[in-house]
């Protein structure tokens, strides 16, 4: 991939075609988010340009993803100014949880804490042999504050979330794969080679169908049966309404290969 010079201080950037990357950079604490990071995550996400079709999400360095929200931040607040910071947080992990395309979080190392909660707050984890993810918020006298009690149950189911959150333990990626938290694993040589085949294949797919799959997917979760069936109902005929339908369905019946624009 390409790295893009960028205006931040905090985040490496990258690009191949319709591919974004963008790799959290603060080496001397691994990658701990401060709210000086966020804000950089949150200013990037919210511009990424309209051509782009899938982001991917890693930490920079060898040996850590995120090692959590910065301690050295956190010591000395009032529950006034924690609870900002947790609502800091959270609003840019629903941000990156509502984008409207798939994001990749590519975990490379340490994914603890406020790192297990980015990668949670993206649609997919591959993760690196070398990846560990834990949260262990409780051993420092607090919960998780970036969205860990929601979304780890929703994904691990509510049993294992309890057991990983009241003990703060930390698992490895193969006992991470075991549980479900993450699709896969690679060596660390081959995380971002499969991280980018994955978001290239992605990319290549109607990018409004794919849209509409995340769209539904997101809301249809914990709504009744009857209301998700009738959601995923409206966004099946919206897609009929798109030039890549139009498209996609000449290609198939023509024996053409099709490469979508993106309209509606
Ligand atoms: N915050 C600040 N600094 C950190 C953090 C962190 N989360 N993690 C590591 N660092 C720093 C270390 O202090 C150290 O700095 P220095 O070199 O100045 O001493 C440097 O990074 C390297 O770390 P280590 O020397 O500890 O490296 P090791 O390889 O020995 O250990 C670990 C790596 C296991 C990752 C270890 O650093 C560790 O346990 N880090 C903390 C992990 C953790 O507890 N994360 C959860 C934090 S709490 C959280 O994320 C809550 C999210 C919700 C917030 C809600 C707000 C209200």
């Amino acid at each position: 991939m390409e790295q893009t010079t960028n205006e931040y201080q905090f985040l490496k950037t990258f690009v191949d075609g319709s591919v974004a990357m963008v790799a959290i950079s603060a080496p001397k604490s691994l990658n701990a988010l401060n709210s000086a990071i966020i804000g950089e995550l949150s200013h990037y996400v919210s511009h990424l340009g309209a051509d782009i079709r899938a982001l991917i999400i890693t930490g920079d360095g060898e040996k850590s993803f995120v090692a959590g929200a910065d301690i050295s931040e956190m010591a000395n607040l009032t529950s006034v100014e924690g609870e900002a910071f947790g609502r800091l947080g959270a609003g840019v992990f629903r941000e990156i949880e509502t984008l409207p395309i798939p994001v990749i979080a590519a975990v490379n190392g340490f994914a603890l804490g406020g790192g297990c909660e980015l990668a949670m707050a993206c649609d997919i984890r591959i993760a690196s042999t070398k990846a560990k993810f834990g949260q262990p918020e409780v051993g420092l006298g607090i919960i998780p504050g970036f969205s860990g009690t929601v979304r780890l149950a929703r994904i691990v189911g509510m049993g294992i979330a309890k057991e990983l959150i009241y003990t703060g333990k930390v698992i490895r990626a193969d006992e991470a794969l075991r549980i479900g938290l993450v699709n896969a694993v690679y060596e660390p040589e081959e995380l971002m080679n499969s991280a980018l085949e994955m978001a290239r294949k992605i990319a290549a797919n109607a990018p409004v169908a794919v849209r509409y799959a995340k769209t539904c997917i997101n809301n249809e979760w914990d709504m009744p049966a009857e209301s998700a069936i009738g959601f995923e109902t409206k966004y099946f005929g919206k897609c009929f309404d798109t030039e890549d339908q139009k498209e996609g369905m000449r290609g198939f019946l023509n024996k053409e290969k099709v490469e979508f624009k993106g309209r509606r």
